[in-house]
Parts: structure tokens; C-alpha cells; sequence
């Protein structure tokens, strides 16, 4: 991103995408973990909106097997769509703090409005690929980047009108190790560049991100998205999180794909999601986002 843009932080506490609670308390407690005190310190104007753009979901109850709480996601896409476009729109950088992944359905639909060849990279253990017709769980948090590819349900696929709002060429996926069947034939059908954990094993993280960079860099984006989903990283560095996959990123790989990420200068948001603070007391894995997101901000560590 560029130095010295005005970010704009937006909190969506959500958590009805997942199989369980505790996605919700995210965003607080990546706030409380120091993330204001970061962004100041990096010299970065920031505002923290308030949850107030948030609907009343309570008392929605649509669901079915195959989108649990859809309702719910629905409403809460839709807000989302909304203020994300608003900040884009007002030229301020969005940096939004999850929730559990079904809100990228949100955010990307708001982002499309205004750049209609947005790329995506996509760090995560899984692909968040999988549509009504494929999911093994039936929880919309595995089904978001699909849905912004224009796979799923038209509900979700074209919140905000037109669909799809990504393009397979600009999208990039960076640490997958638990891919289901449908997932992979979506991947290959579609020509999705995905870099998984064998890829980062064999090459290495520099460059890997290099490759995924300069796919990006390459693709006639009007906008890059960084959707970084706190299970990409190790459950022993991020145990905080719904569904965790050992043989994840390390550390100092997660951070390395940061600084690479802003020394490439093309990111124009970002949003950062799956922290559950409920399955963990110690506070490591919001702490790690706070760090993670220094990182992305021209932090070196
Ligand atoms: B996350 C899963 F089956 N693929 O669809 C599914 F393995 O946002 C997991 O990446 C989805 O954390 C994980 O339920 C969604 C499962
Ligand atoms: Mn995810
Ligand atoms: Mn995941
Ligand atoms: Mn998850």
C-alpha cells in the first residue's frame, strides 16, 4: 500500500459462517491485543469504526444443510458490501478485522464495485472454494472466495449486482494443506494458481511469494486484496482459530510473506480473519494478527 494512507479499520463481528461461536470476539480482541498502538506507531492515520453498521441478525433464522444460518450471512454480506465499498470509495486504505471468513463475501463484493479487476491472494490452509452443492460441513466460512468467483448460491454470488466479482487469473492461493475433492476439481477446472504447503516446503517462502507477487503484479489489477486467514499460519503459533490444520506456516514464514507482500506495494486492502479467542486464554493469536499485520505494513522483523 501507499505510505501514509488513512486506514480505515472495520470490525465484523461475525461468527455464523463457522461451525462454532467465538469468531465474533475477534476483532475485540485483536483491538485489545495492540493493533491501534501499532498502527500509530508505524506513523499510520487510522480510524476504528464502531460496529454500529452492523444489522440486527438476532432473529433471522433462514437456514438450511447445505448454508447453515444463511440468513444471517446474508445480512451481514450486505452491510459489509456496503461500508467496504464506502471506505474504498473515500480512498482509504479498508483493513478489516474478522469474523469468520463468510464475511469476505462481503467485503469482496464491496471492493468490486469500484475495481472490476481485483485481484485476490488468498493465504489460508484451505481454499474456501466449496459451494451448497460440494461443502462437507454446510458452513458458509469454506464457501467465500467460490462465492466471489461466481460459484454458489445468486443470492451471495451477486450481492450487490453484477457477478462474478474475481477472476481466476487474478487469483492466488498461498498455503493450502486441506483441499476437498470438490475444491481441487474447482482449482484445476478453473486454472486457479495455488501455492500449498508442499510448494513452500520444496521452494521455499520468498519465492513462492515472488511467483504469487509478480502473477499479481502481471495481471492488469485495479486493486489486490489480501484475505489472510489466521489458520494458514501453525496451530502451534495460532491455536485461536475454528479449524486448525497442523503443518502450517511458521512464524517466520507468515511474517516474511507480509514484508514481501508490502515491499511489492500493490495491496489496497486487507482483511484479516478466523481469530476464535474463546479456544485459547493466553491471547498469542490475536497477538500474532497484531504482529502479522505490522508485518504487512512495512514492519521488519
Ligand atoms: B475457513 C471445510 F470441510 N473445507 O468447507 C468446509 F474442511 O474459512 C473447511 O478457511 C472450511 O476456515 C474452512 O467446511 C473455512 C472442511
Ligand atoms: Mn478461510
Ligand atoms: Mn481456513
Ligand atoms: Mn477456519
Amino acid at each position: 500500500m501507499q505510505q501514509r494512507a488513512n486506514i480505515s479499520v472495520l470490525p465484523v463481528p461475525f461468527d455464523y459462517g463457522a461451525g462454532r461461536g467465538g469468531a465474533a470476539h475477534g476483532p475485540a480482541a485483536i483491538v485489545e491485543a495492540g493493533l491501534p498502538q501499532k498502527l500509530q506507531s508505524l506513523g499510520f492515520p487510522y480510524v476504528l469504526h464502531s460496529s454500529g453498521y452492523m444489522p440486527d441478525i438476532q432473529f433471522d433464522l433462514r437456514t438450511s444443510a447445505q448454508m447453515k444460518n444463511w440468513g444471517r450471512v446474508l445480512k451481514m454480506s450486505e452491510a459489509v458490501a456496503a461500508a467496504t465499498a464506502a471506505i474504498d470509495a473515500a480512498g482509504d486504505f479498508p483493513l478489516i478485522l474478522g469474523g469468520d471468513h463468510s464475511i469476505a463475501i462481503g467485503t469482496v463484493a464491496g471492493l468490486a464495485e469500484r475495481r472490476q479487476r481485483l485481484g485476490v491472494l488468498w493465504i489460508d490452509a484451505h481454499s474456501d472454494l466449496n459451494t451448497p452443492q460440494t461443502t462437507p460441513s454446510g458452513n458458509l466460512h469454506g464457501m467465500s472466495l467460490a462465492a466471489g468467483l461466481g460459484r454458489g448460491d445468486p443470492r451471495f454470488v451477486s450481492l450487490r449486482g453484477a457477478a462474478p466479482k474475481l477472476q481466476p487469473e487474478r487469483t492466488v492461493l498461498i498455503g493450502a494443506r486441506q483441499l476437498d475433492a470438490g475444491e481441487r476439481q474447482t482449482i484445476a477446472s478453473l486454472g486457479i494458481r495455488c501455492f500449498t504447503m508442499h510448494d513452500i516446503d520444496r521452494r521455499g517462502m520468498s519465492e513462492v511469494m515472488e511467483e504469487a507477487l509478480a502473477i499479481l503484479s502481471g495481471a492488469g489489477c485495479d486493486g489486490v486484496h489480501l484475505s489472510f486467514d489466521i489458520d494458514s499460519v501453525d496451530p502451534g503459533e495460532a491455536p485461536g482459530t475454528d479449524t486448525p490444520v497442523r503443518g502450517g506456516l511458521t512464524y517466520r514464514e507468515a511474517h516474511l510473506a507480509m514484508e514481501l507482500i508490502h515491499d511489492a506495494s500493490i495491496l489496497t486492502s486487507a482483511e484479516l480473519v478466523e481469530v476464535n479467542p474463546y479456544l485459547e486464554r493466553s491471547g498469542r493469536t490475536a497477538q500474532l494478527a497484531v504482529e502479522l499485520i505490522g508485518s504487512m505494513l512495512g514492519e521488519k522483523i
